[in-house]
């Protein structure tokens, strides 16, 4: 690819981090800024329509959401990480989105109001998990031996985890053996592991501190 990439993104934002992910799995040589979204720059608002990271430019032309970014270098660049037969790539397009959705839940379990909405949220997680256990194969990664984008979905995921697990027990993933040897398999992955800065445990640390919610008092007691 012959192109000048950028990566606009923020530092905690696990939608950049699945584009870093599939970035550096196609060893694409890309730069990286971060902007602050509690105080967006007009710059950033004129080429992100929604005002969300990630945007990617290609030779100064944006491109916004995650999976269109994906699939965007899925288009251009080898080696490809969807796979190559139709039905399989669209079940994995669904999963990515599935992704996303558990991304949703994430963020209602660290935003809830009280302890009752918290154990909600943590019900919902361990059932979202088991949705997936009962997807998984042999591993070590999503589609077996193969690194596919919806492993670049799910590192970002799996990574808030291991904050949330030195705040407290949820036992997310006690009825998931598969999910738990995925998890770990995807941790161990360079591509994965450096999507993010390494002060990221400190920095998600601090935000879920600072939310007000069940979690932040669990955290600070
Ligand atoms: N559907 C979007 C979601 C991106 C997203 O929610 N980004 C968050 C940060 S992780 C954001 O920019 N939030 C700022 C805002 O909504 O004002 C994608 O996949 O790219």
């Amino acid at each position: 690819m012959n192109t000048q990439l950028t990566l606009v993104s923020h530092q905690l934002c696990p939608y950049v981090q699945r584009a870093a992910i599939v970035l550096a799995e196609k060893n694409i040589i890309f730069k990286r800024i971060h902007v602050d979204l509690s105080n967006k720059p007009d710059w950033f608002l004129r080429i992100s329509p929604l005002g969300k990271t990630p945007v990617l430019l290609v030779d100064g032309e944006p491109i916004f959401e995650s999976a269109v970014i994906c699939e965007y270098l899925e288009d251009t660049t080898l080696p490809r990480l969807h796979p190559d037969n139709v039905l399989q790539r669209a079940r994995h397009r669904a999963w990515m989105e599935f992704g996303s959705a558990v991304l949703n839940t994430i963020a209602g379990l660290y935003n809830a109001a009280d302890d009752k909405v918290l154990q909600d949220k943590v019900v919902e997680m361990r059932k979202r998990f088991e949705q997936i256990e009962a997807v998984l194969g042999d591993g070590p990664y999503f589609a077996g031996q193969h690194f596919s984008v919806v492993d670049a979905v799910f590192g970002p995921v799996f990574r808030y985890f291991d904050v949330f697990d030195g705040i407290a027990d949820f036992a997310i993933f006690k009825a998931t053996p598969r999910v738990r040897a995925w998890r770990a398999a995807l941790a161990a992955r360079p591509t994965v592991r450096d999507a993010v800065d390494p002060d990221y445990p400190h920095l998600l640390q601090r935000f879920l501190a600072e939310r007000g919610s069940a979690l932040s008092a669990l955290m600070n007691h």
